[in-house]
């Protein structure tokens, strides 16, 4: 494989993403939008054919970072659809301009999704949340615009205690805040009007791709009567899947679940640390996106749309 020059920006990117320090669906994809950027502006590519192949380069090193959220290549693939020219300057500026669309497209579409998903919410519900998702706070934040007051029991969900960032956002939004551990989550279903999580990928069947722990949750919110909603933009609307292929689950590190010494303490033990799970589609109530909100099954409708009957790789090396 050749060797290409990818930009030190580009390359800190990937690891923020691959560590989790830039993390959430949508935010990665904006990172690794504005990643390409740099590196066409950074490149010193001499000719048309080399600065294609970098840029290829760079959104494979992007795209290896994270398996599971498929905001990452619809990233990459609206910018690198968008590369023409046929001198090094023009492509360049193609892939910046593309960059600054598609951040100013998540903007939007995540402002109109949080309109809707807002209309499902009442003045005076409590919602769960799992993880951190912007585009379920999006739907809390218009709520509450919206002149609704809500309030909101916080999952933990270990292993990284994402629920303690939403739990931050929320408090800085007003919204009155109970965290809770993840198993005490029945437990408190009795007192929730909504469930509210956000997505990795979706699929063409329905199924939501979630944290680690989503599934659990929707079984539970359907047993208690609870509905439960999905806050996804359309980035998240996995083309891979209408042909057949299913989304790669993410395991991480098992540091993550447990430090060396107490696992030494324990005795030989095998650790998983899956980060995403997958939610039926019997089992979810809606999925907001900015384009409408839709049960479940009918998804493939707007991935058609979308995609046509899939999606290509402009990344691949030719
Ligand atoms: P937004 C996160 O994954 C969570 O699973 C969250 O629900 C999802 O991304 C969507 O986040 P991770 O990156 O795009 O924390 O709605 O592993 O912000």
């Amino acid at each position: 494989m050749a060797d290409y020059d990818l930009a030190d920006p580009l390359e800190e990117t990937a690891e923020a993403i691959a560590t989790m320090e830039v993390r959430g669906a949508a935010t990665i994809a904006g990172e690794a939008a504005d990643a390409l950027a740099t590196q066409a502006r950074e490149t010193d590519a001499a000719d048309p054919e080399a600065f294609r192949a970098t840029m290829r380069a760079a959104a494979r090193r992007l795209r290896e970072t994270r398996p599971t959220a498929v905001s990452l290549p619809n990233a990459l693939r609206y910018v690198l659809q968008r590369m023409a020219g046929d001198d090094v300057e023009t492509l360049r500026e193609s892939v910046v301009r593309a960059a600054a669309e598609f951040d100013r497209r998540l903007e939007r579409a995540q402002e109109d999704l949080g309109q809707i998903g807002a209309n499902r919410l009442q003045d005076g519900d409590t919602i769960m949340t799992h993880c951190h998702s912007t585009d379920a706070l999006a739907c809390v934040e218009a709520a509450l615009e919206q002149g609704k007051e809500i309030d909101a029991i916080v999952k933990e969900t270990r292993p990284r205690k994402q629920g303690h960032i939403t739990a931050e956002r929320l408090r800085e939004l007003g919204v009155p805040v109970t965290l809770i551990v993840d198993s005490a989550a029945r437990r408190y279903l009795d007192e929730v009007d909504h469930v509210l999580v956000g997505a990795d990928s979706i699929a063409a069947d329905g199924s939501v791709i979630n944290k680690i722990g989503t599934s659990g949750l929707a079984v539970n919110a359907r047993e208690r009567g609870v509905p439960i909603m999905t806050a996804a933009q359309t980035i998240k609307l996995h083309p891979e899947t209408l042909t057949g292929h299913t989304v790669e689950i993410e395991m991480r590190d098992e540091a993550e679940v447990i430090d060396a010494e107490t696992r030494a303490d324990i005795g030989e033990i095998a650790v998983e640390n899956p980060a995403f799970d997958v939610t039926p589609p019997r089992y979810m109530d809606a999925i907001v996106t900015e384009s409408g909100q839709f049960p479940p099954e009918s998804i493939v409708t707007l991935m058609r749309e979308l995609f046509g009957e899939g999606a290509d790789e402009p990344w691949a090396e030719s």
